[in-house]
């Protein structure tokens, strides 16, 4: 098909011309990514939807086959994901979208692409569980013709895709590290006793926020006393921290949970242990995604710091496969906007050393109702 072998020649030259600069600092322009405060454009439909018959056809008279492959349905995040990704994908814009929750097994999803070849969609989209075993499906993948966009998590292992949107991970624990200093330096607080709740291990999401937090733990000598996986859910969340609020009992004044859903878990297990926790109790507590409900408790004060990461990457999504189906040029990795959510009103921003070694300053947004309303 000719569209698909022109697409594949732009990401072959592609990967020669931007694999050198891959880092951050080849970011398209943050204003292109959609605001982090964009709703889903409209009430997705199933997530188990069989794929439809009659999508619209584009202007040129063609209906769009997407194969996308989802990491599952473990988080608030990865709703608001899948639904941004559906409203995007949709009939209306004349796309055919065959959607597979992969339910967080690293085998179904690459079962699920191996399908979506077979059935030679026109395009693929993946937000990868883990960051390697890509590179023998990707090149089948190439093999066949078929573009594949990566969005949210990256594929480390192959660089066979067309291009990638997502977030910085790595920047979001450089920044819990360089707000959680400035706050204890702050608040006049000299040790901290760190847990910390992991996400799915091997997901880039995972690596990124460990990576980035650690610089600060190793830097700044905090004790770090243990680091488990909660697997991005409240259940996993809850069951570390119940084990935790045991073997570290009294011993503990901080708490980083690598997601929101985790947090709330662990904010339960802290509940029924009896811990005090948030700005006016004993224990920091530090989360990522800043969904709604994360950021209705960092209002409430139960969650001191909120690290986002945005999700909203169906509209991205929409543009590059148009763009594709154009013919045109497509950035080989775009970064979604992401600000940092805060309860108290005591410190402005945060400055620190970036994952492409750029210092920068970031502001801190104190979280009101209105952003709490316009979160996903
Ligand atoms: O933080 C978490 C989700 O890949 C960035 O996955 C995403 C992460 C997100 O389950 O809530």
């Amino acid at each position: 098909m000719k569209k698909k072998v022109l697409a594949t020649i732009v990401a072959a030259a592609m990967s020669f011309s931007l694999l050198a600069g891959c880092g951050s600092q080849g970011a398209a322009p943050a204003a292109e990514a959609p605001a982090a405060e964009a709703p889903a454009a409209e009430e997705a439909p199933a997530a188990d939807e069989a794929p439809s018959e009659d999508a619209a056809p584009a202007a040129d008279g063609d209906v769009i086959t997407v194969g996308f492959a989802q990491v599952g349905h473990e988080s608030d995040w990865r709703t608001a994901s899948t639904n941004s990704v559906q409203a995007a994908l949709s009939k209306e814009n004349g796309i055919d979208l065959q959607f597979v929750d992969c339910d967080n097994d690293s085998a179904a999803q690459l079962e699920a692409v191996r399908n979506f070849i077979e059935q030679d969609v026109d395009y693929i989209v993946i937000d990868p569980i883990v960051s390697t075993g890509w590179d023998t499906v990707l090149t089948e993948a190439d093999d066949a013709g078929i573009p594949v966009i990566v969005i949210d998590r990256t594929i480390d292992d192959s660089d066979k895709y067309v291009s990638w949107v997502g977030s910085e991970f790595t920047n979001e624990g450089l920044a819990a590290g360089a707000w959680l200093k400035a706050y204890a330096e702050a608040k006049g607080i000299k040790e901290l006793n760190i847990l910390e709740i992991t996400g799915t291990t091997g997901s880039s999401a995972e690596i990124g926020r460990t990576t980035g937090f650690h610089k600060y733990v190793d830097s700044e000598g905090w004790n770090l006393l243990d680091s488990q996986t909660g697997d991005f859910t409240q259940d996993g969340g809850q069951k570390v921290m119940e084990s935790y609020c045991k073997s570290y009992e009294g011993k503990f004044n901080v708490v980083i949970c690598q997601n929101d859903n985790e947090a709330f878990g662990a904010i339960d297990a802290m509940k029924a242990a009896g811990v005090s926790y948030g700005v006016d109790g004993d224990v920091i507590v530090i989360s990522f995604d800043a969904c709604t409900a994360g950021l209705q408790m960092v209002l409430d004060k139960e969650i001191n710091a909120d690290f986002q990461c945005n999700p909203l990457q169906g509209p991205d999504c929409l543009k590059l496969i148009q763009a594709l189906k154009a013919g045109e040029t497509v950035e080989k990795q775009t970064f979604m906007a992401e600000p940092w959510y805060v309860s108290e009103d005591i410190l402005k921003d945060i400055t620190y050393t970036n994952n492409s070694g750029k210092e920068v300053t970031e502001p801190l947004v104190v979280v009101d109702a209105a952003t709490v309303e316009a979160a996903y």
